[in-house]
């Protein structure tokens, strides 16, 4: 059987650490696209190089040809730009909205049956544009970020109850941004949900608060400290997490930025929602129910994203 074909659609800092991962753990042959010359093709060989002693054996390819992602089964898609220190994701909606476009229409007229993985902020709106461009079906194209937004607040309570990060589960819904909402009740160390283990007395709701808070401003923390680009190793381990659960029909539950219709009552939009993924995509969106105040909080985390869609309608007249 031949190998899977995974494609990468930009080729900066997340792109780059993509192919290294899909190469080092053999999920299949990547192939690196970016609109500057040299910088896929020289990153492919880099990884290739690192082939012999890592004993992988996949191909790799830098390009600047679309032609060349023909036939991907998975595209994972970073193009554009990312933010620098004092700017929020929104501010990107102008200049990563035409990124969109060329990216969609280089998907539609390629790989038509990938699975498509969207990271180019500010994600929910971005997502729904690639997918209004390439005009796949809705379940196959799908938006990165509670998984990493979710692996953040895993860490940060794995150090505050000296646990280890696999023993933490975590869930953010929401859009990925200011308003993404981290949910306590769903969130569990060792199974016991995060409020009984402060009323165990195993942490004190202060420190919860401020961990919530933390994990919210977690990608700015990153900026700040770079301060030349944002996350990128995190970002590229959770979308491989998402690519490898459709490559190997794994059914994993995991929070995405996925088209919502119908469940947590909201009809036809995409924000970040626990979703099952499999050979068929996004397979399920799970309709959990909130809280009052979660729900407030949701609430506020979905204008918030309508109000980007709106804006990227405002952008680009084709979209509707
Ligand atoms: P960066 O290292 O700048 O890479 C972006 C690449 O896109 C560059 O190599 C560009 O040449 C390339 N590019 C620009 N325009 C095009 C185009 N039209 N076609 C193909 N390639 C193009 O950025 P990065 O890898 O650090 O981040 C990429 C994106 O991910 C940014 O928008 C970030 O804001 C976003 N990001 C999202 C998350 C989420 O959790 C959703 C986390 C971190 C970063």
């Amino acid at each position: 059987m031949a190998r899977p074909k995974i494609a990468l659609i930009g080729a900066g800092q997340i792109g780059g650490t993509l192919a290294h991962l899909a190469a080092v753990k053999e999920l299949g042959d990547v192939v690196l696209f970016d609109i500057t010359e040299g910088v896929p093709q020289g990153k492919a060989l880099d990884i290739a190089e690192s082939g012999p002693v890592e004993g992988i054996d996949a191909k790799l390819k830098g390009t600047n040809d679309y032609a060349d992602i023909a036939g991907a089964d998975v595209c994972i898609v970073t193009a554009g730009v990312p933010r620098k220190p004092g700017m929020s994701r929104d501010d990107l909606l102008g200049i990563n909205l035409k990124v969109m476009k060329a990216v969609g229409e280089g998907i539609r007229d390629n790989a038509p049956d990938a699975f498509v993985i969207c990271i180019t902020n500010p994600l929910d709106a971005m997502v729904w544009a690639l997918r209004e461009f390439s005009g796949l079906p809705h379940e196959k194209v799908v938006g990165m970020a509670g998984v990493l937004d979710s692996a953040r607040f895993r860490h940060f309570l794995s150090e505050e109850f000296g646990v280890s990060m696999r023993d933490v589960t975590a869930f953010v819904l929401g859009g990925h941004g200011d308003t993404m909402v981290p949910l306590a009740r769903y969130s569990t160390v060792g199974g016991i949900p995060l409020p009984d283990l402060v009323e165990m007395g195993w942490t004190s709701q202060e420190k919860l608060d401020a961990i919530v808070q933390r994990t919210r401003d977690g990608g700015a923390e990153i900026v700040g400290l770079l301060k030349t680009g944002s996350a990128f190793y995190a970002p590229a381990a959770s979308a491989i997490e998402m690519a490898t659960a459709y490559l190997k029909d794994q059914k994993r539950l995991l929070p995405a930025a996925a088209w919502v219709d119908g469940a947590l009552g909201l009809n036809g939009m995409y924000v970040g929602v626990p979703t099952i993924i499999g050979a068929g995509g996004i397979e399920k969106v799970v309709d959990i129910k909130l809280n009052r105040d979660e729900q407030a909080m949701f609430d506020k985390s979905v204008d918030a994203v309508r109000g980007l869609v709106e804006a990227c309608k405002g952008i680009d007249s084709s979209l509707t």
